[in-house]
Parts: structure tokens; C-alpha cells; sequence
């Protein structure tokens, strides 16, 4: 389809539906959820599920989307999404090249956090608002390397002496603030982000905040917290790429609408929560969502073995000059040692949840991440290694180092998540993508005091903040890094593996 072609294809919008099997949504009520984070995960995980479920019974559960995107503009997800009544079409990618779709359609309103805070304080102090999740990724929670909340940030510390939020942990700190003075109902503080227990998380996170605001203000707040606010933990899955103009090429193709903002995703999809819920929540059961009182073997299988090995095969993948996970996994050498590292070293680190073996576990991630229609990036992947190797591979590495096993094949990540994080192009001109990390500088800096390639690894380890102190603090497991880190970069990733999967 050419350009004009495209141009021609009508816009996705509810005059446009139905067309080629796509349907309108019906029209929920009203908007009881506030949702920051408008990103992919958000449009192709909850949202769905939403929608599965209001198809089952009806409900007050239509969502308020917040773009937590700092900065001006474009922002092509709210843009969009404005200009298509809300819709968007999610495209579920199969391994053998078939490909579904479907227009959630539970979007009531869009909202710009940075410059439009007041309005998500408002919307969140809302009578009407029951649920307030959150897709806000790991750096979205404003933590600092202490894992407390960072009273440094310039942020934080702007909304804490009353300037308008834009941060997720203001607009809702401010937001609660509003309910304590209305006198609104309880409220639920979903966190679907991948961190370990996150909704306790987000409530110390609160807390923090909560205590760190002037005297008059905190007492009540906090009392209001402790009484009318749930936070219940929840895990969440669905591979969810970027969007690129071959998945909007597809959309019209495929479906004959012109959508800017549609959300490719894999076939898979799984949500596991407490049910502790304030002031209700949608049927999600009905979507397959499962609730549990105790979320933490889920949490801990998904992140270390989903994430965990993420991590390796985009690290290790992007030495390997692949540009997408399926291309990484793909590599007989790459992905058997990543293989190796998920069953012999991460799996004894992960208690198995019922109906949930591991081994099978594995062999269903090995499948979704071959899938060759998601185009999932490595560099995508790789960005935020600086918060998502201490979410993903510090406990695998901790545990395993306490019951005196060296794991080699994290060790060799980690050597590799050092070089790619401290390379001067970012990746980028090797037309992989751009690695991003907030802590780039920070690291690069750190490393450029040692010499060598070892010295470097060392460094990092030591003061990089990235692992706990049993691990960094471990000779061998030192040692190990550092000789892998010698080993790529003497000679080359091949042979780092090779190393790796030999001893
Ligand atoms: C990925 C996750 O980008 C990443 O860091 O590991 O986004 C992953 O695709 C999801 O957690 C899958 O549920």
C-alpha cells in the first residue's frame, strides 16, 4: 500500500465501525477507573481485559487515560487517541503469521500529566473514580538507588512544596488529598508495573511522600490513606512491542481502518491480583484474570524467569548484532545458554505457584519469545537495565550465591549489560536502536575511573548499585564477571558464551 493508498483508508473513529470484523464497543457509563500510563502495556493488557469483561457484566468501568510521558510534544498515543474517539485497534501477532484484532474501545477521556495535572488531581479525587492503576514503568515510581523515595529529584521535591504534579506519586498524593476533603469513597491503588510486591511498593512509596509533606498537611492524609486506600499486588504479562508503521501498514490493510496508535501483542496474556479491591472493580475474572491472596510466587516466577531472561538475550543479543528477541533466541549458541541460565540457574531460585510448573513455564517463554511477528527489540528491552537488573537478576544471583552456586550465565550478563551501557553510541548508529538508561552517565562516568575492561566490570559491580551487597560482595562471582568481561572483550561475544556454556 502506498502512502496515498493509506491516506485513503479511513480513520479509525465509531462512525468507521464495524468494519472487517472490528466491532464498536458499547459506550461504558462512566469512568471509575484512572489509568497512568497510557503506553502499550496499559492499551493491550488492562484495557482488554476491561473489555472482556464488560462484555460479561456492566459497570461503572470505563477508564480516564493519563499520558505520563514527560516533556512536550508529539504525543502520538493521546493524539491519537483523541482524534479516534478514544479507540484503538490491538493486534494479536501469532507465531505462523496470522494476525487478530480488536478495538477495546474503554477509553472515556485522555489527559496529559505534565500540563494538565490539575485535571488528573481532579479526575483521581473524583467521587466517581474507584480504581487508580498504574503502568508507569519501573522509573515512573520516582525511587531512588536506595529503593526509597528520591527526595532529591527536582520533581518530587517541587510537588511536595505544593507545586502542580506530574509525577505518579503526586497526582495521587494530591489527588487522595482531594477525596479527604470531598469526603469521596474509598479508592483502589493498582500497580501493574513489574516490580516485586507492587502494590506494598507503591504504598510505602506513598507513605514516603505522604511524611514528607509540611505538618499541617500530613496527619489527616495519612489517616485517609490508612483507612479508605487499598493496594493490592498484582502480576502482570502480555509481550506488548513498540508500535512501528508496518503494524499501522498492517491495521489497514488487514482491517481496512487507518489507526495511528494500534498496539501489536502476542497471543498470551496473564493477570494475577489480590483481590482487595476498596470500591469494587470490573469482572476481570471473566477475561481470565486470577485472583489470589498470595501473588508472590507469580510475581517471582514471571520477573525472574520472563524478565530475567529478557535481560540476558537482550544484552547478550545486542553484542550478538541482533536487533529483535526472536532474532536472539533464535541463535542456537545464544539461546541455549540463555536456555541453560533459566533452568539451571534461575528456576531453583523460584518457588512454583499451583497449576504453574516451571519447566513448563519455560517451555512456553522459549515459544512466546520466538515469536517472529512481534519484532520485540533488544534495545527496547535493554533500555532501564539500571532498574531492571536489580528487579530481575539481583535475587536469582543473591540466592544462588548464598546456597554456593556461581551462576556463570548472569555473570556473563551482567559483564555484557556493562559494555553495552557504557558503549559510546547507545547502539544506535549500529542500527540496533537506542539502548536508553537514565543512569548512562552516572555509569559511564563511574567506569571511565577504572581501567580495563575487567576493572570496568568490577566498578560497576562494586558501586553501581545495581545488585545487593551479598553478590557484590562475593569474590568469585567477581572474579567470574570480570574474566567474562576480559573475555568480550578480548574475544568477543562467541567466545564469552562458548566460556559460558562450557563450565
Ligand atoms: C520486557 C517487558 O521491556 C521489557 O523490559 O521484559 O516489557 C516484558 O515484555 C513484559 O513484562 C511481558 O509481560
Amino acid at each position: 500500500m502506498t502512502a496515498a493508498q493509506h491516506r485513503a483508508v479511513p480513520r479509525l473513529n465509531r462512525p468507521a465501525l464495524p468494519v472487517a470484523g472490528l466491532k464498536l464497543p458499547p459506550l461504558t457509563p462512566e469512568s471509575g477507573i484512572v489509568h497512568l500510563g497510557l503506553g502499550n502495556f496499559h492499551r493491550a493488557h488492562q484495557a482488554v481485559y476491561t473489555a472482556d469483561a464488560l462484555r460479561h457484566t456492566d459497570g461503572p468501568w470505563g477508564i480516564t487515560g493519563v499520558s505520563t510521558t514527560p516533556g512536550a510534544r508529539p504525543r502520538p498515543v493521546i493524539e491519537g487517541m483523541t482524534a479516534q474517539d478514544g479507540l484503538y485497534t490491538v493486534l494479536t501477532l501469532h507465531r505462523d503469521g496470522a494476525v487478530a484484532a480488536s478495538v477495546p474501545g474503554v477509553h472515556h477521556k485522555g489527559l496529559v500529566a505534565d500540563g494538565q495535572g490539575a485535571d488528573v488531581v481532579a479526575a483521581i479525587g473524583a467521587d466517581t473514580t474507584r480504581i487508580v492503576s498504574l503502568t508507569v514503568t519501573e522509573k515512573g515510581y520516582t525511587f531512588g538507588a536506595d529503593g526509597r523515595l528520591d527526595l532529591d529529584d527536582p520533581l518530587v521535591r517541587a510537588e511536595l512544596a505544593g507545586g502542580t504534579p506530574r509525577t505518579a506519586l503526586g497526582l495521587i498524593a494530591r489527588g487522595l488529598q482531594q477525596r479527604l476533603r470531598t469526603g469521596a469513597p474509598p479508592v483502589t491503588l493498582l500497580s501493574c508495573d513489574n516490580l516485586m510486591d507492587n502494590g506494598a511498593r507503591l504504598r510505602s512509596l506513598l507513605d514516603e511522600f505522604i511524611a514528607a509533606l509540611p505538618a499541617a498537611e500530613r496527619e489527616d492524609l495519612q489517616a485517609y490513606a490508612d483507612a479508605s486506600v487499598s493496594t493490592p499486588n498484582s502480576m502482570v504479562d502480555r509481550i506488548a512491542p513498540a508500535t512501528t508503521d508496518e503494524h499501522r501498514a498492517l491495521t489497514a490493510r488487514a482491517f481496512g481502518v487507518r489507526d495511528t496508535v494500534p498496539v501489536p501483542a502476542e497471543p498470551y496474556k496473564l493477570w494475577v491480583m489480590q483481590d482487595d479491591f476498596r470500591a469494587g472493580r470490573p469482572a476481570w475474572e471473566h477475561a481470565g484474570a486470577v485472583f489470589t491472596k498470595d501473588v508472590g510466587p507469580y510475581e517471582l516466577m514471571k520477573l525472574r524467569l520472563l524478565n530475567g531472561a529478557h535481560s540476558l538475550l537482550a544484552y547478550l543479543g545486542l553484542l550478538r548484532g541482533h536487533r529483535s528477541i526472536d532474532q536472539a533466541v533464535d541463535d542456537e549458541l545464544l539461546g541455549g545458554v540463555v536456555e541453560f541460565a533459566m533452568r539451571e540457574e534461575i528456576l531453583p531460585t523460584v518457588p512454583e505457584p499451583d497449576g504453574m510448573p516451571g519447566a513448563t513455564y519455560i517451555d512456553e517463554l522459549l515459544d512466546r519469545f520466538a515469536n517472529p511477528a512481534l519484532g520485540h527489540r533488544t534495545a527496547q528491552v535493554g533500555s532501564d537495565g539500571s532498574l531492571k537488573i536489580p528487579v530481575r537478576w539481583a535475587g536469582p544471583l543473591t540466592e544462588s550465591l548464598a546456597a554456593g552456586r556461581v551462576p556463570r550465565v548472569l555473570a556473563l550478563g551482567f559483564a555484557a549489560y556493562v559494555r553495552v551501557i557504557t558503549a559510546d553510541d547507545a547502539y544506535d548508529e549500529r542500527n540496533l536502536g537506542t539502548v536508553h538508561d537514565g543512569a548512562r552517565g552516572r555509569l559511564t562516568e563511574l567506569a571511565s575511573r577504572a581501567n580495563g575492561p575487567d576493572g570496568k566490570a568490577r566498578l560497576l559491580l562494586a558501586e553501581g548499585g545495581l545488585l545487593t551487597q551479598e553478590a557484590t560482595q562475593h569474590e568469585e562471582f567477581a572474579n567470574t564477571v570480570a574474566e567474562f568481561a576480559r573475555i568480550l572483550d578480548t574475544h568477543g561475544v562467541e567466545a564469552a558464551l562458548r566460556a559460558a556454556a562450557r563450565d
